[in-house]
């Protein structure tokens, strides 16, 4: 393991390359893993450290080094390095949504979009550190004064998908630091990019050696330390149900808290009165946003008969009218899909939903200019809800529609699913939208705006195989990261 103080970016050759962070050393480990462009497989943006199970350990054992002092630095010293790191990040928000359209495949607006959402997330919860608010309570016995007060969980572990680059992992570190908490950040592997400018950002903000770790790696490798180690006290993830259920199986033993956010198959009820352009919109942006890859994503499209030819017939219409191709073009309205294996995965399910049934309209491999992993937007039709396609979630621009009799059908549809993260409804009913959003199963629900696509200011986070654990974001996030403590005083 060759250690270096903080000195910046290194370079080979002309190409950059970046270490691992760790107790606010540079660490560059053994080998090193190529950052490629999924819009242009021949564009090798850099070279990145490949942490070790033994950095893993290191990165622990500096945060569990780090965690006193940070756990009493005053709100004050916590809330100016969050607010100084959230305006660096607004600041630099066209060269970071270039690095992360680059690195990922989102358009240029939606990489822009969100660095901008990463730069307020991180001055939403510089904020939140100085309103840690305790309660006090009259005992039931004379003389006694009752505190209830919340103190930081401890070493944190945060372990962070491809597809939000550097919105999830800012909604997860910054509160994190924000409540007192020490942090070992594992940013999905195809994404090193975003994760290491955010550290070194965060770093050069002021945050003590060791507060913030970053290892950079395969989660086989370092998972098992950052989820089964005593020295770990929380665990945030969001990614797979596969995974996210390994991680509470390893953690568990050691009492570790876990929260966890996994998949969607997040419906879209769009009723006979809705305003056909409304619907057509929300659904292009909620199914195909992002190249659909969004655990948010509106892969169920659920009509009701008066309005389903109308609605597929303009919905198709304009997906042809998407341009899909190198994320960084102008024009280019739908990025690539992040890499072969899963542009392999969406291909699969496609063949699936034809075997089972279903016509696909769209759904093209085609070639740019450059070799990318390009996918046209894929509309499955004549689908119903047992279909594979309807019940697992295939994590690309792939939705079926599942057209219902009515209303209440479209209910029964909506909530038949193991997920429960988003689900919506297009309608110009007023009843329609308040029985929805009372009888929707789903954590989030959205009427008339797109199943993906949330504030940062307000809870994230679904029921069911969705979601574990107490809410992401806005002011709910201090239940994850705090533990509570009580206190009785006779004066
Ligand atoms: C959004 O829809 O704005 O991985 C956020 C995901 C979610 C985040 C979605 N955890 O897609």
């Amino acid at each position: 393991m060759a250690q270096s103080s903080r000195s910046g970016s290194g370079s080979a050759g002309g190409l950059i390359r970046r270490p691992n962070i760790i107790g606010g050393a540079e660490v560059t480990g053994g080998s090193w893993t190529p950052n490629i462009n999924p819009s242009d497989t021949s564009d090798v943006i850099g070279e990145y450290a490949h942490a070790s199970a033994a950095d893993a350990g290191a990165a622990v054992a500096a945060a569990h080094e780090a965690f006193p002092r940070w756990a009493f630095a005053t709100p004050q010293e916590r809330a100016d390095v969050l607010d100084r790191a959230g305006d660096e990040v607004l600041r630099r928000a066209d060269e970071l949504g270039d690095l992360l359209a680059r690195e990922e495949g989102k358009t240029l607006a939606e990489g822009r979009g969100e660095v901008a959402r990463a730069g307020q997330i991180l001055k939403f919860h510089g904020g939140q550190a100085l309103r840690n608010h305790g309660e006090v309570v009259d005992s039931i016995r004379p003389g006694l004064e009752v505190t209830i007060t919340r103190e930081p969980l401890g070493v944190v572990s945060i372990i962070t998908p491809w597809n939000f680059p550097i919105a999830i992992p800012a909604w997860k570190i910054a509160p994190a630091l924000a409540y007192g908490n020490t942090v070992v950040f594992k940013p999905a592997e195809l994404v090193p990019g975003c994760a290491w400018e955010l550290v070194d950002i965060l770093g050069r903000a002021g945050l003590p050696d060791g507060v913030l770790n970053l290892v950079m790696g395969s989660g086989r490798e370092v998972g098992p330390v950052l989820t089964g180690s005593t020295q770990v006290d929380g665990v945030s993830f969001t990614g797979s149900v596969l995974t996210g259920e390994h991680i509470l199986a390893t953690a568990a033993p050691q009492r570790t808290r876990v929260q966890l956010e996994m998949g969607g198959k997040n419906p879209l009820v769009v009723l006979d009165d809705a305003d056909l352009d409304i619907a057509v919109d929300v659904a292009l942006q909620g199914a195909f946003g992002s190249t659909g890859q969004r655990c948010t994503a509106s892969s169920r499209l659920v009509v009701t008969r008066g309005i389903h030819d109308r609605f597929v017939a303009a919905l198709a219409e304009r997906m042809r009218a998407w341009q899909v191709g190198d994320a960084r073009a102008s024009g280019t309205d739908m990025g690539p899909v992040v890499d072969a294996t899963q542009l392999a995965q969406d291909e699969r399910y496609l063949a699936i939903a034809r075997d089972e049934g279903g016509q696909v309209l769209g759904g093209e491999r085609f070639e740019r200019q450059t070799s990318g992993h390009y996918l046209s937007p894929a509309l499955v039709v004549g689908t119903d809800n047992t279909m594979t396609v309807n019940r697992e979630e295939v994590f690309g621009p792939v939705a079926s529609v599942v057209e219902v009799a009515d209303y209440d059908e479209a209910l029964a549809v909506a909530n038949d699913t193991e997920f429960g993260l988003s689900s919506g409804i297009v309608t110009t009913s007023l009843a329609a939208a308040s029985h929805f959003r009372r009888h929707s199963g789903a954590g989030m629900v959205m009427v008339n705006v797109p199943t993906a696509g949330v504030d940062y200011h307000v809870p994230f986070g679904g029921r069911r195989a969705s979601s574990y654990g107490p809410r992401e974001q806005g002011t709910y996030a201090r239940e994850f990261y705090t533990v509570v403590k009580t206190t009785y005083l006779k004066a």
